[in-house]
Parts: C-alpha cells; structure tokens; sequence
C-alpha cells in the first residue's frame, strides 16, 4: 500500500524525522515558505506533523484540500488556527504527560535561580569576584514565601508537589476549582497575586489568558513579588513586566517563554532582577524524544484506525 503523504514544518527531534520517514512520505516546508512551493503535493497531504511553534493559519490550511489530522510537536498548541481546523473537521493532537515532570523539573529550578540569585552568583564567582568578597545574601527566600500557581493542570498539579516537598504553602488560580488538591483555589487571578509573593504562570496561550498578568496583577503582588513564567510568554503584558521590574513593583522574574519568541526585548536583558531562560522547560532529549515519539504515534494511529493517542 502507498504511503500516506504528510507535510513537516518546524523543529522536531532527529530521532522523530526518522520515525516519520519510515511510516510516511515526508514533504518539508521551511517557515515561512508557500505551500504552493510543493506543487501538486499539496492535493495528496493527509497530515501535518508541526514542530517548533511553527505558524499554522488559515492560509496554510487551506492550500491543504486533503488535510485529516495536525500532530503538534508540544503541549500547548497555540499558533495553530483551531477554528478553521474545527470548519473543516480537521484532527489536533498534542503531546501532554510525556513532559510533564520535566517541565516541572525546569520550574522549579528558574524559581530556586530567581529568589536565590543562583544564575548571578555563578556569574560573580566566573569573573573572579568571590577571591576578593562573599556574594551578597540574598533578599529573597523561599523560607517565608507563599506561591500562587496560575493553571493548575498536569504541569502546575507537578509543580504544587515539588512545592509540598519543600514546605512552600501553595495557592492556585484556575477557572474551575478542583476537588482532588488540598490548596487554595482563587476564581480571580488578581484577588490570589494579593495573597500571595510569587506567581508561578502555567498557563496555556489562548485569547482568554492573553495579557491576563497585567500591571493591576503586579501591583496586587507587590514589592516583594516574583514572578515565574513557564507558561506562555503571551499571558504576561511583557512591557507592564519590565516596568514593574525597573520601578520597583515587584522584585524580581524568571522566564522561559517571552511575547514575540525567540527575541528577548533589550530592556528585559539589561535588567539585573530577572532570570532569562531559551523557552527549555522540556528541552531534554529524553524528553524531546518522548513527545517526538508520541506526536508520530498520534499520526500512525489516524492513519491506521482513527484513534490517535
Ligand atoms: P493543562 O493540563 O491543560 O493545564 C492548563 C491549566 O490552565 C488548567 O488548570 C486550566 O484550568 C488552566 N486554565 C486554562 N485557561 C485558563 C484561563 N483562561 N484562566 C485560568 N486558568 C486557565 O496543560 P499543561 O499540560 O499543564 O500545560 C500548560 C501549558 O504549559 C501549556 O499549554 C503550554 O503553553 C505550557 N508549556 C510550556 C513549556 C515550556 O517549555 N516552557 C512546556 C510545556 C508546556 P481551567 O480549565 O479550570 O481554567
Ligand atoms: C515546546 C512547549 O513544545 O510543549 C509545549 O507547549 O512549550 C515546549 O515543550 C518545545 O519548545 C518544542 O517546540
């Protein structure tokens, strides 16, 4: 039986290419290319294997008469056009759980490196400053502080219990309470960053959490406030961000995912209260590997009976 043609665009891993080269004859599209640069491929493409936040429109989902199924390399699955996938009755599937504790993992440790000053410190000790004066101690610490978690999904749930393991109350925002945590549940996010001094953000990038941290919500943290996104850098107003960060409003930040990936605005890379990280929660290659295996298993399950993973 002739293989089924997919289209790839975006970054996935080495290992997940090959995997999708033995089940399927694979069409490459760079970003930003035409779809019509395929030719007469683009009437035979059944599925679309999306890696790295590649843009998916309209446009280009349209020039894809055939199209059954988009498999996203990743969780969150913004950037691809889910209204007009939905008109057309076409399948998005994305790779949750498989990165989960890794995402977690990374959390954890942006958070430890933003109130500890870890990243600074290793800096202060590499140009030689430690042979002649102690690093400062730092003002903030995890010992006196409370975290609120804005989404408390798969990952925010992972974060909550490394936060237990280390006798940090924690507090969430979500918009349905759960029944199965013991925390705090706030309807509100500006009503729980007034509660809290740290905002932990793991929230998805949708039109409902765009922008929602906002000057009100870092006002509400206050002076003493961290914020940590590993979410997505479109839920924070990142110009109201780096002005909080300049006068004062809240203390200091520690980010792995920005507004306009992968440009960092010069103002945020100037600041010294802020830890920047390149968008690596999950960027292990185990766990790139797992979700490059799940992605191409969504695919092969269309294809072989309708049921993706
Ligand atoms: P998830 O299980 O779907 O959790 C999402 C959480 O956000 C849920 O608790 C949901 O609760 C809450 N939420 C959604 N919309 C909301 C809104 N408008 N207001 C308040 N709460 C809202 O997803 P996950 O697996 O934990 O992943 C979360 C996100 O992390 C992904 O979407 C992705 O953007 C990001 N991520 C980043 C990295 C990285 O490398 N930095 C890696 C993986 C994932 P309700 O539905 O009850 O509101
Ligand atoms: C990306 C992520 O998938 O899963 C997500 O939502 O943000 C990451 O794991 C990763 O950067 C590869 O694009």
């Amino acid at each position: 039986m002739a293989k089924v043609e997919i289209l790839q665009t975006g970054v996935i891993p080495q290992k997940a290419r090959a995997t999708l080269g033995e089940h399927f004859v694979v069409h490459e599209l760079a970003e930003g290319q035409p779809a019509a640069s395929l030719g007469d491929a683009v009437q035979r493409i059944r599925g679309f294997s999306r890696g790295g936040h590649a843009n998916v429109d309209a446009a280009l989902i349209g020039a894809l008469p055939a199209l059954e199924i988009i498999a996203n390399f990743g969780v969150g699955y913004d950037g691809i056009d889910l209204k007009a996938c939905a008109e057309r009755g076409i399948i998005v599937t994305n790779t949750p759980d498989v990165l989960t504790e890794e995402v977690a993992d990374t959390a954890l440790g942006l958070l430890l490196m933003t109130v500890r000053e870890l990243s600074a410190a290793e800096r202060y000790l590499r140009a030689g400053e430690w042979e002649k004066k102690n690093y400062r101690l730092t003002p903030a610490t995890m010992r006196n502080r409370t975290v609120g978690i804005a989404g408390l999904g798969r990952i925010g749930l992972a974060i909550a219990r490394r936060l237990e393991a280390m006798h940090v109350p924690v507090a969430y925002h979500t918009r349905t309470k759960r029944s199965d945590v013991p925390y705090r549940h706030y309807g509100d996010l500006r009503a729980m960053a007034a509660d809290v001094d740290t905002l932990m953000i793991v929230l998805p990038g949708t039109p409902t959490t765009h922008n929602s941290v906002n000057r009100d919500v870092l006002e509400a943290l206050g002076p003493q406030g961290i914020v940590i996104n590993i979410g997505r850098g479109s839920v924070v107003d990142e110009p109201a961000l780096v002005q909080a960060l300049k006068d004062g409003t809240i203390l200091a930040a520690g980010l792995d995912v920005f507004a306009h990936e992968p440009h960092v605005p010069a103002d945020l890379l100037a600041l010294p209260n802020v830890v920047l990280l390149p968008h690596v929660g999950s960027g292990s290659v185990y766990t790139r590997d797992a979700m490059g295996q799940l992605m191409v298993d969504n695919l092969t399950g269309w294809f072989k009976d309708r049921t993706p993973l």
